[in-house]
């Protein structure tokens, strides 16, 4: 089947990434899917191609890894240069403690992944848009993007880098016909509690307890709509939480 259209997403081994693979497979985007699972990953894009009739190319790195990321984006095959939208999505909480006690280790893997890989991403895959001359850059935030809750600190901080990142991205790509659109959710349950509390289902349970939280594919959709506009219209900034939640700080739980 011919695509119409190119789309890498990064982080697609669950969640948002996962979702988003779906749905714009299921619109028949070509689709660059990555993550460190590569048995994830290869079972995902069988499955994708089976499913939708879709080319699927599955590229196994690690964000973290500067090295890994301008040689996978420079090594992409002919026909999957021509990258329509990138969802910048692959990123993580680590811990949730007070800022005297929480982890070096678990700041610097939210700082090299969140913020780091996230922008030689960004930078690695904007040098084939500029090329093409237009593309779609979007980015994942986070309500913790635009405030800091309790034991928020680190994560909190990579997100509001995000919000930053994604500003300076629009305003430095602005003469080469490239959108930026930063997604901002709130809870939503995919693994990013299991990997937050680290295998811990209680606390991971937790957060969403007495919510309907918002579920990937709520993020997906919403994501799949700002790629549907003309092409003289951007969505710039999209904070989109469940209905029991306003922000951070309020929530409506029951029971
Ligand atoms: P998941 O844990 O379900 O998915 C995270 C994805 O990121 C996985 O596919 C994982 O793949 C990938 N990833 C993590 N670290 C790396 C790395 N170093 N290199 C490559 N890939 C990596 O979480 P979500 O889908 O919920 O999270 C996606 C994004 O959305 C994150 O940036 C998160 O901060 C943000 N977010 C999440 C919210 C939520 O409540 N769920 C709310 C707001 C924002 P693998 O392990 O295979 O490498
Ligand atoms: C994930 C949502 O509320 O834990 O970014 O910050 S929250």
């Amino acid at each position: 089947m011919d695509h119409s259209k190119t789309i890498l997403i990064t982080g697609a081994t669950s969640g948002f990434g996962l979702a988003c693979a779906e749905k714009f497979a299921g619109n028949n985007y070509q689709l660059i899917i990555t993550g460190r699972r590569k048995d994830r990953l290869d079972h995902i894009a069988a499955d994708l191609e089976n499913r939708f009739g879709v080319e699927v190319l599955s590229l196994c790195f690690d964000v973290r890894d500067r090295a890994a990321v301008i040689d996978a984006i420079e090594k992409l095959p002919d026909e999957f240069r021509n990258i329509d939208v990138l969802v910048n999505n692959a990123g993580l909480a680590a811990g949730k403690d007070n800022f005297d006690e929480a982890s070096l280790d678990d700041w610097d893997t939210m700082v090299d992944t969140n913020i780091k890989g996230f922008a030689y991403i960004a930078q690695s895959v904007a040098k084939l848009m500029i090329q093409n001359k237009k593309g779609h850059i979007i980015n994942l935030g986070s309500v913790a993007a635009k405030q800091v809750y309790a034991q928020g600190n680190m994560y909190c901080a990579t997100k509001h880098a995000v919000g930053a990142l994604s500003e300076a991205m629009r305003i430095d790509l602005l003469p080469h016909n490239i959108k930026v659109t930063a997604i901002h959710p709130g809870a939503a349950n995919t693994e990013f509690s299991m990997v937050r509390f680290k295998g811990d289902q209680v606390a991971a349970d937790k957060v969403y307890e007495g919510l309907e939280p918002l579920v990937a594919d709520d993020v997906a959709d919403a994501i799949y709509y700002c790629t549907t506009l003309p092409p003289h219209v951007c969505i710039n900034d999209l904070v989109i939480t469940c209905t029991q939640q306003a922000d951070c700080f309020y929530y409506n739980k029951k029971g």
